[in-house]
This record gives C-alpha cells, structure tokens and sequence, in this order.
C-alpha cells in the first residue's frame, strides 16, 4: 500500500484553517518572547528518527504475543510500512535493519525500494543474544565475553559480517547491544568478562570503514539478572574511550534502572563527546518498551534540553546523532503506536528549543533554582503542537497522521494485502 500525496493534501485542506488560527496564534505569542518560530520549526522538518525493522510487528513478552494482522512479513514490506509512516509524518526517513532477522539478499534491489520511499538506512544492528538455526556454537553462556576462544570468534565474525550488510546499503554505523552477563553469583569472572568483551570489541573495531561509527549500548539487566557485562553508561564509556574515537555511547532511555538521572547522563556524555546515538522510549518499572512520552513526558522534555544543548555545540546538526525508536509491545497497532512516538519525540523536541538559555543559565549562574524552575516549566507547559503541524504541513505530511491513518483505513487494507495472520519475520 502506497499513500499518496493527493491524499494526504485533502485529508490537510480539511484541518489547515483550524491549524493556521492556532499557529498564527502562537507565533505571535512566541515572538513576545523572544522565539524565532521560523528557526524552530526547520529545525523540527529537519529532524528524522530511524525505525528499526523489527518494531513493525507485535512485540510480545514470554508470556504470549498477540498479533493484530498484516504484518509485513519481509523486509520489502517493513520498508513498505515505514514508507507509509514516512508518507504520513515525514520525520521517519531512516530504518534500521537487525541482522539476521532482515538481511538483505539483495543490496542494491533493497537500496532502490528504500529510496524511492525517501529512507536511507541507519545504524545496523548486530544479534549475539540468541541462537539462530543452524549456528555452530551457542551464546548460551555469552557471546564476546565467552569464557570459549571459538564463540568469541564466532561472535566477532557475525559483527563484521553485519558492517558489510551495512556498508552495501550506505549505513555508517554498527550499533551493538550485548546481553552477556550471568544470572548468578559466582557464574563468571567479573573482570575476565570485561576483559574478554574488550578484546572482542577491538577487533570489531578494527574492522570499521572510515567514516563509520560503532555505537555501545549499555543495560542493567535482563535476560541476565545478576549481572550484565556493559551494564551502564560508565561502562560503555570506559569500552568506547578504550577502543578509540569511532566508538561513542548509545543512551536507550529504558536501560536504566528506576529513578537514575538520564538527563544527567545525557548531559556529561555530549560534554566529553562520546554521545552517539539515542534510543526512545518509555517505562514505568524495568521494561523499556512502552510508546516514548507516553508515562514520563516531562523526563524526556529534560532530557533535550541537553540534547538541544548537544546540536548546538555540532552546529545546529540534529543528524549529529543516530536516533532511533526503541519499542516494541503486545497492545497497540505497531505503526500508530510509531506515529504516537515520532511525535512525542518532536513535541519534547520543540518545547526543549523554546527554553530561553540565556535567562536560565543567568538563573544557574545566580543560584535561582525559582526561576530556573520557572523557566523549564514555561516551556514545557506550552502547547507546542501547533509547531509540530506546521512542520510537518510544510515537509508534505499530514496535519494529524493517526487521524489519517485511521481515515484511510491502513491497518485494514494491510491486512487485506497480507493476510490476517501474516507475522513480521524476527519476533
Ligand atoms: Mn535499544
């Protein structure tokens, strides 16, 4: 299924007069303050966040999945499904692929399709956290911090391998999660994992095209519960500062455990310039999987703050990071659940840029936490979706894409396409 552009302009003609009273409204009240508004919302249409191929499907958790239809059950039709979100909110121009659930038989063929949906292809993503068929050795006990010389090896060869999956389709960087640890006290030797993990990671290393960045992402628990080898952000930096400068830390906003400091984290991580990427999403207790912004919106409105904080220092560049949505459940439709988070990300986004940063670090300088408060909330508490609109009107998307998604009954008609009980391949 395609949407075109036809439909998305009179789907637009029906909502624009109501849409430019609240914009023109709130430009006026913006410049009182100070706000260029044209600035913020290019700043808005510029901003693009990967979707990974594999939060098109159902989630799940062990305990059962329930899968709602129409999935896409190849990686043409996952880029045919971010095409569709693509066509509706045109701030989802990047996949990214998981090798080896979607690996790319065909490169150039695959290139060619994502382009003419407007994608290109973000971070890959390496999988040393389950067995697939037929492999040799089992990660069972660990993957690059194997006590094993040969799964260790193994394991590296599949990282490798995913860079050339990666380089063929012009991605620029790696992107690992590693689930090793141990689940009880005394399984493993703490330092030698670390060690063995390290020496692991530099043959990786080694093995990164120029221009490429390898990103480390860190999480406490899960499906180890004792202990995780990169299990924080100290951890990830100490990796990355070791293996050099193509390495940075990736922040997934659910790997933490309850009540840490993320805004923190974020922010001395963009101060030593080893923030490389960031996965959304959100969570009331350890799972990291819900809708972004949909429990903690005022954490992630904080945490860019520093983000926006970050841009400016690369120069008003918000590609200088790889953003990614990170989620993946069992209750809602797949795709709105995407368009829900894209916009939570835009929304935390644009009310991040209206932070007056002169007045709040004359407020800093000056010990007010009053008014610092007072200026954080100003933003936050503005209603910033008349610039969400009006960015996504100006790029060509929908002035409401789950209001059009709905309209066009696109879940619908996908389940005709493919079946009712066609599942994403990967899950
Ligand atoms: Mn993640």
């Amino acid at each position: 299924m395609i949407i075109e552009k036809e439909a998305v302009e009179s789907f637009n003609r029906k909502y624009r007069a109501k849409h430019e009273r609240q914009f023109s409204w709130l430009k006026e009240e913006l410049s009182e303050q100070g706000v260029d508004t044209e600035a913020l919302v290019a700043q808005l249409q510029a901003f693009q966040v990967a979707i990974p191929s594999w939060a098109l499907g159902t989630g799940g958790t062990r305990f059962g999945r329930f899968a709602g239809g129409g999935e896409p059950g190849s990686l043409e039709q996952k880029i045919e499904d971010i095409g569709l979100l693509h066509a509706l909110n045109k701030s989802s121009g990047a996949i990214s692929l998981h090798i080896p659930w979607d690996i790319p038989e065909d490169p150039a063929h695959i290139k060619k399709l994502a382009e003419s949906h407007g994608i290109r292809f973000d971070a890959v993503n390496s999988n040393t956290f389950q067995d697939q068929k037929g492999q040799q050795l089992s990660y069972k006990f660990g993957s690059l911090c194997h006590t094993d010389a040969a799964v260790r090896k193994q394991a590296v060869a599949h990282n490798i391998e995913v860079i050339r999956h990666g380089m063929a389709l012009g991605s620029k960087s790696l992107s690992l999660w590693l689930s090793d640890g141990s689940c009880f006290p005394g399984q493993q030797n703490l330092a030698r994992a670390f060690n063995y993990t390290l020496e692991s990671l530099r043959e990786i290393y080694e093995a990164l095209p120029e221009g490429w960045q390898f990103l480390v992402e860190y999480k406490p628990y899960e499906p180890n519960f004792y202990s995780t080898v990169i299990q924080d952000w100290g951890t990830s930096h100490l990796l990355c500062s070791k293996l050099g400068e193509k390495a940075n830390v990736l922040v997934d906003l659910g790997h933490h455990l309850p009540n840490t400091n993320i805004e923190q984290i974020v922010a001395i991580l963009i101060n030593e310039k080893r923030l490389g990427g960031f996965h959304f999403n959100d969570s009331k207790y350890g799972d990291d999987d819900l809708t972004v912004g949909s429990i903690r919106p005022y954490m992630l409105f904080l945490i860019f703050n520093e983000l926006v904080e970050g841009i400016r220092q690369s120069g008003g560049d918000s590609n200088a990071y790889a953003w990614m949505i990170d989620a993946s459940h069992n209750v809602k439709d797949p795709l709105e659940d995407l368009l829900q988070s894209v916009e939570a990300i835009l929304l935390a986004y644009a009310q991040a840029m209206l932070i007056n940063r002169e007045s709040l670090d004359n407020a800093q300088l000056a010990n007010d936490a009053g008014r610092a408060q007072q200026i954080l909330q100003q933003a936050f508490r503005t209603d910033v979706r008349p610039l969400v609109k009006e960015a996504m009107l100006r790029s060509g998307a929908a002035l409401d894409p789950l209001g059009l998604f709905r309209e066009l009954k696109v879940r619908e008609r996908l389940i005709e396409e493919r079946g009712a009980s066609s599942q994403a391949t990967g899950l």
